[in-house]
């Protein structure tokens, strides 16, 4: 009897599992575009830099005419920024020439804005 209620019970906890695993497939997903971030040049140095951002749709193809802001700090301490707006250069892409004036880990985050499309990526740069 106490066997026959533990082998029912798996069985229960098996079609849920299941049908939680066809449930999260139907989902849309959260993340409506895609941002990667790179320097020029690469590896990041100090002084003169060009942060460039490629930003990709939810089907992968470039994302145009967005407002992109940086928002960047030095991990180690609380006053230091860096703040810009990048200039579209076309073809999904677009580039801030800025100069980091501390070699360490930088937060940089990253705001694409093109309504109703709001989304925000940080990136963690280690200049040496
Ligand atoms: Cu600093």
């Amino acid at each position: 009897m106490r066997y026959r209620s533990l082998l029912l019970s798996f069985l229960f906890v098996g079609t849920l599992a299941v049908s939680a695993c066809s449930g999260s497939d139907a989902t849309p997903t959260i993340s409506l575009a895609s941002i990667k971030l790179t320097t020029n040049p690469n590896p990041p140095i100090l002084g003169k830099i060009e942060l460039i951002i490629t930003i990709t749709d939810v089907n992968g193809q470039p994302l145009d005419e967005a407002e992109v802001f940086v928002f960047s700090s030095h991990t180690e301490m609380t006053s230091m920024a860096m703040n810009g707006k990048a200039i579209a250069k076309g073809s999904g892409q677009y580039a801030l020439q800025t100069n980091f004036p501390m070699n360490g880990r930088w937060k940089i985050t990253v705001q694409v804005k093109k309504p109703p499309l709001n989304i925000t990526e940080s990136f963690i740069v280690d200049f040496k």
